[in-house]
């Protein structure tokens, strides 16, 4: 069905251009100190989409400075909660405004069908947004029974200036999680975008400062990791650093911070999250969600149902199903519609999950379906299936991060327990079934910081996201992502002459 031949060599011109492609530092667009650039292409054939300003220690000591201003010197934190709430509320609309436009960009940059930029992302961005705008005037401390004769209350304070550090799978997705929180609790930013990414967040920080942010509260340095990103991590002046990307990486940014001046970390990490099909599943329906879970997004979210555990009374029936699913799955030009899965994020990324492939037909897995680079062009990825994978292969331990379905069996639920729990990581997973008993054993006994129950990617803007064990430090989104921005300062006053 995914024939190459199917594949059409035209691309359909992407209905915007880029207009903005410098720093954004302290409400200006500026080159970069050094007046470098680097190019940003288009996954679906590698051309240059634009050259955009290479942001570097220099200008993540500028971005700082005009955060630290905004922060110190106000207005941000210290105009009334309310008239932030509007500036955010004012924001959402114009986002939503220019929904069409944002999410071009976005799947120019990023490859992801321009369906799911349109329909999906940014609708989730503008509500993100409302949500936190919703917080900003409820933030509010608590009044304590202290055991002495003391008036104790909590003032619940912006950290400060916030660095935060995103990966390129959700460009504005992760965008929204961190600056969000962020801005309603009051803090200042700065924000380094992914190196493959740079685009969308510079057309919709120019939106915020027209729905009336203040200059130098929300500064956004592209450039690349080991430049910006070690900057930003380790600079002396920033509070906070919030970065979603992989393990690897998330362990230097602890270390920068540890090094630097122990500001607080919160990190979102890699994941190999086992999606588990109970003996009791209805198999198509538990096919097509196990197939959403891993295929979603090219098979690059950190939470990819990336382990499809099977019990072996439904095991045959559903590998031949999730064969016929993945062959049925419409892979081309973003851009085109009614396209499920477009071109991964680049060549890197690209010849990893082909490594990964090699090595599980190497390792004795059972190639059911794909396999090979989609198309002649570009970084597409035949949607692949792969049945009898055993737990000590690459592909059942390591994060792939593309559009390869790992297929298990199993015999009997504490063997999956056991077998779905024993990973480096623990961020999400899936359970399929009809048995409320089984359904509450799982959710209780899988270290995991979300449980998926009859459903995968439910990504509503109040329910919390992170992971345990190596996955990550901390919540993103709902209540729990403002005690990621908020200090908590105890004031104690002596009662001198209590009243009872
Ligand atoms: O990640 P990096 P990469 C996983 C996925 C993927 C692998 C590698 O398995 O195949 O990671 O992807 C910045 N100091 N995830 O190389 O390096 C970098 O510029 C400070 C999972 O893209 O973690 C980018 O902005 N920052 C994931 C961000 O970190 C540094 C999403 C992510 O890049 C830095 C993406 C440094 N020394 C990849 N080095 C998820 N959890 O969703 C890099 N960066």
């Amino acid at each position: 069905r995914y024939s190459t031949a199917s594949y059409a060599q035209d691309l359909i011109k992407p209905p915007v251009s880029v207009e903005y492609d410098k720093l954004l530092i302290n409400g200006k667009f500026v080159e970069a100190a050094s007046g470098k650039t680097f190019p940003t292409l288009d996954p679906r054939n590698g051309d240059v989409i634009a050259h955009v300003a290479e942001g570097d220690a220099e200008d993540i000591n500028r971005a700082v400075a005009a955060a630290r201003k905004a922060f110190d010197e106000g207005p941000w934190p210290k105009m009334t909660a309310y008239e932030r709430c509007k500036i955010i509320l004012r924001f959402a609309d114009l986002v939503e405004k220019h929904n069409d436009e944002i999410a071009a960009l976005e799947t120019w940059d990023n490859g992801k069908p321009y369906e799911q930029s349109a329909n999906i992302e940014i609708p989730m961005f503008v509500r993100l947004f409302r949500y936190y705008a919703g917080w900003a005037d409820k933030i509010h401390g608590l009044t304590i029974q202290a055991d002495g004769p003391h008036h104790v209350q909590t003032l619940h304070e912006p950290i400060g200036v916030a660095g935060q550090i995103i990966p390129w799978n959700f460009p504005l997705l992760m965008f929204a999680w961190k600056v969000g929180p962020a801005l309603a609790c009051g803090n200042t930013v700065v924000l380094k975008t992914a190196e493959q990414t740079p685009l969308s967040a510079l057309l919709v920080a120019k939106l915020f400062h027209e729905a009336g942010l203040p200059d130098g509260v929300l500064n956004i340095v592209s450039g690349f990791g080991a430049t910006a990103g070690a900057a930003l991590a380790s600079h002396m002046d920033v509070d906070k650093v919030a970065f979603t990307g992989s393990t690897e990486t998330g362990k230097t940014i602890l270390e920068l911070a540890a090094k630097s001046n122990l500001k607080s970390v919160t990190l979102e990490l890699g994941g190999k999250s086992p999606f588990i099909v109970c003996e009791d599943a209805d198999v198509d329906k538990a096919v097509e969600l196990a197939h959403f879970a891993l295929f979603f997004n090219q098979g690059q979210c950190c939470c990819a149902g990336s382990r499809t555990f099977v019990h072996e009374k439904v095991y045959a029936e559903f590998v031949e199903k999730a064969k016929a699913r993945a062959l049925k799955r419409t892979v081309g030009d973003p851009f085109k519609a009614g396209m499920e899965q477009g071109p991964q994020i680049d060549e890197k990324q690209f010849s990893k999950i082909l490594g990964y492939i090699k090595s599980g037909t190497e390792h004795g897995a059972t190639l059911e379906t794909g396999g090979a680079r989609f198309g002649s062009k570009g970084y597409f990825i035949q949607p692949t299936v792969f049945s009898n994978v055993q737990d000590d292969m690459p592909i059942a331990k390591d994060e792939i991060f593309g559009p390869v379905q790992s297929i298990l069996k199993y015999k009997d639920l504490g063997e999956v327990i056991k077998r779905a729990n024993n990973s480096k990581y623990g961020l999400a997973a899936g359970v399929f079934t009809k048995n409320l008993d089984t359904a509450n054993t799982l959710m209780r006994a899988l270290r995991v910081g979300t449980v998926w129950i009859n459903c995968f990617d439910t990504f509503d803007a109040t329910i919390p996201f992170g992971g345990y064990k190596m996955s990550g430090i901390g919540r993103e989104k709902g209540e729990y992502s403002l005690k990621n921005y908020l200090q908590v300062k105890a004031v104690v006053t002596p009662v001198i002459n209590p009243a009872w």
